[in-house]
């Protein structure tokens, strides 16, 4: 604990705070002195880091214990809990882990454990799960992340890489100097700029976005809800159907060609395969125009308004953002493919403040200036088995193993997975269409998770190993998106009986003989001290300096300082194609993709297309109802659903709805009624809220309430009992949230 002359520091993905103890208890989270605009998330585990919801000892699902693995496994979420001693925890697991092993072989384990956990460097949940069983063996792992999936698969063969461009990001200083119109597919919205993945120090893109609009930039928000990009900007805003933005970017590609406003010199020379796309464009390809009239009648939007900001884009010097959100629809690698083309006519992608950007409404650090150093982690170690599913394809491979499925060009197996293993992500809060998950969830013959408190993760798992909090441990935020390095002090002594996942892993390596392996000899604090002496190293090869260890602890947090010059996306490619070629087959910018071609997938050819999501508002019946399900505002993802700050805004218990009036009188529904939200997956109970900034036949209810299931019905509020589970095409497979359609009517019973 700490002894040193300053106060206790945490930090989380929501910011950094100083933790206030009295007797061994943490009384508040203050926020940190350096962030202008900090957020209220933090102060939300003050009131749960103890109390019921709080898992304290080791605890076996009943009928497992007295039956043995693959006991009746529906019975996950309704039986009854027996705690047991670490020791039993650890001979359980280990024994079990033997057992699988033998029988099936290590690819039957799977433990994709795809999430976010907390942060801190060292004491990353998934990270010290997949150490520990790449020492015993392997296991099937999962590629790719719900947060953009399908570009992560596309943009790789369009532009060379997805993730590299995404840390490369224009900043906002830039922006603000140079554009003249930021287009923003998804808008900016602030609420989703509190998070930081691993940790941050100041909140920025609130004064990213100001300093944008002072300086006279116009942002025009494209979005169901006007509230995506902030108040008192004067955004225009283009409330198109959900899920139908590649005809949009398809419908303005059109109008830029149609009218001779596009780019033909940049065209020439960075990009390939324009012909192709200008052939689908006019319809030669298929025998239909891509005209504004086309694309008005798909997005439910007037033509002349498609017409005058392609007019606008093409006088204009112009950042078009697309958000993340636009991936996680049905096909939803076109609205990030079609971008690229767009704004590959544009022509001003490489250019200061200008051309493409991908998320600047999905987080603090896009859009921020900052050195990119490439913090050490703990290794890994090597996982032997080649099994693997796209992340979003976990209940299909629960529910067929052996059959086949295809991913970026080819076509995989599913195993035959006996046990699962969750540390540091929630299924039951990121996946779609649970009460199918759920039922696929039965079959496997152990589910192991490591969590903190009773959600529903934990109650559907066969063992609960209790873990600690970032407050209970000690650790250091370090992550290549944040200029901040916080010292992560322990505050308290672990609740109960949790412990670290390391210590967790470190006492079932032990039994199964491995412990050495597991730890090569070091104690948490040597790691950690490892760890910031490796990345001193990187970052001195970036020019950046680091103080030594004991230097950082004394002083609870240091900042890296910025880069002197702005950030352009693409700079150096843009300056020139030859030299800086992108990674792409023809090192250009591939408008058609022969790779993406070659593998002949109908839903995803070989240039961005528009095709119907499998549900959206063009084939409704007329009482369905469009469902987003967006990040929601006072929390992230499940994480902290049940404290103050999230229970706050729920005050009967149950996720608000946001309706159009119009849509509300239709239903008979009234501010602050419950109704219930339903289609043939499932229902949501939801608590109505009544506002004219969202597109009449459009609801929105954010993520993130536990699943609280009463037969198919989420007493709770938790959307993914009506989202649909499906690939976003053979490409990427990835998860299709956006892409939902819902009916509302009012709930006979209230919940109690
Ligand atoms: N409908 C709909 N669904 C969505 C989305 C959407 O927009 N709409 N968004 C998707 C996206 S983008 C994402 S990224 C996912 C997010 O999905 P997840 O990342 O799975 O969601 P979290 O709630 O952050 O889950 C993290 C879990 O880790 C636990 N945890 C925290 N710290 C620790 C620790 O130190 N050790 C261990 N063992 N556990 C810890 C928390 O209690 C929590 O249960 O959701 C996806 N799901
Ligand atoms: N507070 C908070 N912030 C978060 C998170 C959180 O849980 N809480 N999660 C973080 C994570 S993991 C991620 S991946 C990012 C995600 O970042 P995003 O993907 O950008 O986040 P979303 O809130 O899902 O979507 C942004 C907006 O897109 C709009 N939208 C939805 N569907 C459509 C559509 O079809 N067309 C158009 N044009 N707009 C649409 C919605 O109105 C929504 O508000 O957010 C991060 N930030
Ligand atoms: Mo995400």
């Amino acid at each position: 604990m700490n002894t040193r002359d300053r106060s206790l520091m945490t930090s989380s993905h929501w910011g950094t705070y100083h933790v206030d103890v009295e007797d061994g208890r943490v009384t508040g989270l203050r926020a940190f002195e350096e962030d202008p605009d900090p957020s209220p998330i933090g102060p939300g585990i003050v009131d749960v880091l103890e109390g019921e919801t709080r898992i304290t000892q080791p605890m076996v699902r009943k009928s497992w214990l007295d039956g043995g693995p693959g006991t009746d496994g529906h019975l996950r979420g309704a039986d009854e809990f027996v705690p047991v001693s670490w020791d039993e925890a650890h001979r359980l697991v280990g024994d079990e882990l033997d057992r699988v092993k033998r029988e099936f072989g290590n690819q039957a384990i799977f433990a994709g454990s795809y999430g976010w956990a907390s942060a801190g460097r060292f004491h990353h949940a998934q990270s010290q799960l997949k150490r520990f069983l790449n020492c015993i063996g392997g296991f099937t792992r999962s590629k790719n992340t719900y947060s953009f999936a399908a570009a992560e698969v596309v943009v790789p063969h369009v532009l060379g890489t997805f993730r590299g461009h995404l840390d490369r990001s224009t900043s906002w200083d830039s922006i603000a100097s140079e554009c003249e119109l930021f287009v923003a597919f998804g808008g900016v919205p602030l609420k989703n700029g509190q998070i930081s993945q691993g940790g941050l120090g100041a909140h920025v893109q609130k004064s990213g976005v100001q300093a944008a609009h002072e300086a006279g930039v116009r942002f025009v928000n494209i979005s169901p809800l006007r509230s995506d990009v902030m108040d008192g900007m004067g955004a225009d805003w283009i409330a198109l159907r959900p899920s139908t933005d590649a005809a949009l970017l398809i419908g303005l590609a059109h109008c830029l060609l149609d009218e001779g406003l596009h780019d033909q010199a940049f065209l020439d020379s960075h990009t390939t395969g324009f012909d192709r796309y200008a052939a689908y464009l006019t319809g030669v390809e298929d025998g239909i125009v891509k005209s504004a009239e086309w694309a008005a009648e798909i997005c439910g939007i007037e033509a002349a308004r498609i017409r005058d900001l392609a007019r606008q884009m093409g006088a204009k010097r112009t950042m078009i953002s697309v958000a993340w959100a636009l991936t996680r629809q049905d096909h939803g690698e076109q609205p990030f493919w079609a971008a690229i083309a767009l704004a590959a006519m544009v022509g001003q992608i490489g250019l200061p403040g200008t051309g493409l950007g991908f998320g600047y409404s999905a987080m603090n650090n896009i859009g921020m200036n900052r050195h990119l150093i490439n913090y050490a982690e703990v290794p890994q170690g090597h996982n032997p088995v080649p099994d693997f599913i796209p992340v979003a394809r976990i209940t299909d491979m629960l529910e067929r193993p052996g059959d086949s499925f295809d991913y970026d060009g080819t076509a995989y197996t599913y195993p035959d997975i006996r046990l699962v293993w969750w540390a540091g992500g929630n299924p039951f809060h990121h996946h779609q269409d649970l009460n199918r998950m759920r039922r696929a969830w039965a079959k496997p013959e152990t589910i192991i998770a490591n969590e903190w408190c009773w959600n529903a993760l934990a109650l559907h798992a066969d063992i609960v190993l209790p873990c600690t909090t970032p407050l209970e441990r000690a650790d250091i935020a370090m992550s290549p998106k944040d200029p901040y390095l916080v010292a992560m002090d322990q505050a308290v002594s672990p609740v109960g009986d949790a412990r670290d996942d390391h210590e967790i892993f470190k006492g079932i390596a032990r039994h199964m003989g491995v412990e050495e392996r597991f730890t090569e000899g070091r104690s948490p604090a040597e790691w950690q001290r490892w760890i910031w002496d490796v990345s001193r190293q990187q970052a001195a090869q970036e020019g950046v300096s680091l103080p030594d260890w004991d230097t950082f602890q004394e002083a609870g947090w240091i900042r890296v300082p910025a880069p002197e010059t702005p950030r352009v996306l693409m700079q150096e490619f843009r300056a020139d194609p030859v030299a800086h070629p992108l990674a792409t087959p023809s090192g250009r910018i591939e408008i058609f993709s022969e790779t993406i071609a070659s593998f002949g997938y109908d839903d995803c050819p070989g240039h961005p297309f528009w095709a119907e999501p499998a549900e959206w508002l063009g084939e409704a019946a007329g009482d369905e109802l469009h469902m987003i399900s967006n990040q929601p505002r006072n929390k992230l993802h499940s994480q902290l659903d049940h404290g103050a700050v999230s229970r706050a805004d729920r005050p009967q218990g149950v996720e608000p709805v946001m309706m159009h009036p119009d849509d509300a009188a239709a239903r008979g529904v009234e501010a602050g009624q419950i109704v219930r939200l339903f289609n043939a997956r499932g229902a949501c109970l939801a608590q109505v809220q009544i506002s004219d900034e969202i597109r009449p036949g459009v609801i929105q209810i954010a993520t993130g309430a536990w699943y609280r299931p009463d037969g198919d019905t989420c007493t709770h509020g938790n959307p993914n009992v009506l989202t649909l589970d499906k690939g976003t095409s053979r490409l990427a497979q990835g998860p299709i949230a956006h892409s939902c359609l819902v009916r509302v009517e009012a709930a006979e019973d209230m919940p109690t």
